[in-house]
């Protein structure tokens, strides 16, 4: 696979030393902005800080960390450093409990969010004259109007198709002639299954797919990659609400595996989920950015929760971002399954692995006795396999107790008969607390 185009080369390949001189200026930048900003949030982040002792990006680690929680206490309007009058677009999402998140843009902040996903969409592949069929949600959600904005900055032509409605969105990536696809893994694989179940792959030519906002394995990239067929390109991209939306980090398709981190922007460290301490490079911990260049709502070294690692090889594809691994999941997705930490992503990889399995599936966490007990449930591929449901259910049963160390009750079901997710995130965790199983 050859170098993609780049959309800002000056900043992509730059080198290590301008890097860390820009990072250090835009860190000394936005703390005399936060000093200045007339917030009692901002006075009480920062009042044990000595602002003046920083002097570097490498002094990061002085500051304070920022936890989600913050924003549901200062909600909607606490965290902002900017009067309120300079906003000019407040997106929100909405948490499994209590108050939504809220976060405040300026125009400067809007103008870069779209600059990072023209770099995004440019790394994948997609060029000034194409058609960004743009499948995420659009709404309150960051992901529909953040990569819309960036297929716009780009220079090509977005279609703000959002979510649902497969069968009509297929009919327009093929009518419109679509070069690329912004959309959910999940989605991605739906719709490519719907154009090979309805005979319409040769009417699409896609070229590349830019699939983010929830965990996705190896084995669900070669699935989107298979059914799409021919060239197409699956890559993944990253991004937060609470620091930006989309285009947080990007992985390239020369260089798959990791994701660049736009670092110009965005700061990353990678802390032990429970000490905070730095993890020695290339060990697995949590995501931890600053929001270098942000105005409207900023954030010091917000804990993402997110789980991953550094890769420090230099990127094949010239690129000098600091990369990280694609993420294993959140310090909060784990379950624990007698004693046993299970990531809802790993169980994905062993499903997926096996060519048998499809990649519609749950993880169905039993509580009716005191311990809980896990149970997954997936589809067979093919009708063809129908017959050896009970086979292939134990053949995965032993994978995941050999590579995830637990023994778990695997429900196997015939292709088609699970129900498909149209909209939104994927769900793959389901409770189940009475005798009524999510999947029936
Ligand atoms: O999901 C922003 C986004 C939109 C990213 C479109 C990519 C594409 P939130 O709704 O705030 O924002 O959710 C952020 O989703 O902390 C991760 O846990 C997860 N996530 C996002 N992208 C990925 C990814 C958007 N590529 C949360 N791989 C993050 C794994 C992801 N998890």
């Amino acid at each position: 696979m050859g170098t993609t185009h780049m959309f800002q080369p000056e900043v992509e390949t730059m080198a290590p030393e301008d890097k860390h001189a820009l990072q250090s200026r835009r860190l000394v930048a936005l703390l005399e902005r936060l000093q200045r900003a007339s917030s009692p949030y901002w006075q009480e982040k920062l009042a044990a800080v000595d602002v003046d002792d920083i002097r570097s990006i490498d002094d990061i680690v002085r500051l304070p960390f920022t936890w989600k929680d913050e924003f549901r206490q200062t909600y909607p309007y606490g965290m902002l450093a900017v009067p309120r009058a300079e906003l000019v677009r407040i997106h929100a999402s909405s948490g499994t409990s209590g108050k939504p998140t809220v976060v405040g843009y300026t125009a400067r902040d809007i103008a870069i969010f779209a600059e990072v996903n023209a770099r995004a969409i440019a790394m994948a592949g997609g060029t000034s004259s194409d058609v960004v069929h743009v499948a995420y949600g659009y709404g309150l959600f960051t992901g529909g109007l953040g990569l819309h904005y960036g297929v716009e900055r780009l220079g090509a032509a977005a279609v703000p198709a959002s979510g649902g409605n497969p069968a009509f969105q297929l009919g327009l990536l093929a009518d419109l002639e679509a070069d690329g696809l912004a959309c959910t893994p999940s989605f991605a694989l739906l719709l490519g299954e719907r154009a090979r179940d309805e005979g319409l792959l040769d009417r699409l030519w896609v070229r590349y797919g830019i699939l983010g906002a929830e965990p996705w394995s190896e084995g669900m990239r070669a699935r989107i990659e298979e059914v799409w067929g021919g060239s197409f390109q699956a890559v993944d991209i990253y991004g937060l609400s609470e620091v930006m939306g989309p285009g947080v980090a990007m992985e390239s398709p020369a260089a798959k595996g990791a994701l660049n981190v736009f670092d110009d922007h965005f700061y990353p460290e990678i802390v032990d989920p429970e000490t905070g301490e730095p993890v020695p490079d290339g060990e697995l911990g949590e995501l931890v950015l600053t929001t270098l260049t942000k105005e409207g709502q900023p954030v010091l070294r917000y804990r993402t929760r997110d789980l991953t690692r550094f890769v420090d090889e230099p990127s094949p594809d010239g690129r000098t971002f600091r990369r990280v691994a694609r993420l294993e999941g959140r310090v909060d997705d784990m379950l624990i399954i007698r004693g046993i930490n299970v990531y809802p992503r790993e169980v994905e990889s062993v499903l997926l692995d096996d060519d048998a399995i499809g990649g519609q599936y749950g993880l169905v966490v039993d509580r009716r006795a005191p311990l809980a007990e896990l149970r997954i449930v997936a589809e067979v591929v093919d009708e063809a396999l129908v017959p050896q449901i009970d086979a292939i259910a134990e053949r995965i049963a032993r994978a995941l107790t050999e590579r995830v160390r637990i023994r778990v009750e695997v429900d196997l079901r015939p292709p088609g008969t699970l129900p498909r997710q149209e909209v939104g995130k994927a769900k793959r965790v389901f409770e189940q607390t009475g005798d009524e199983s999510p999947f029936g």
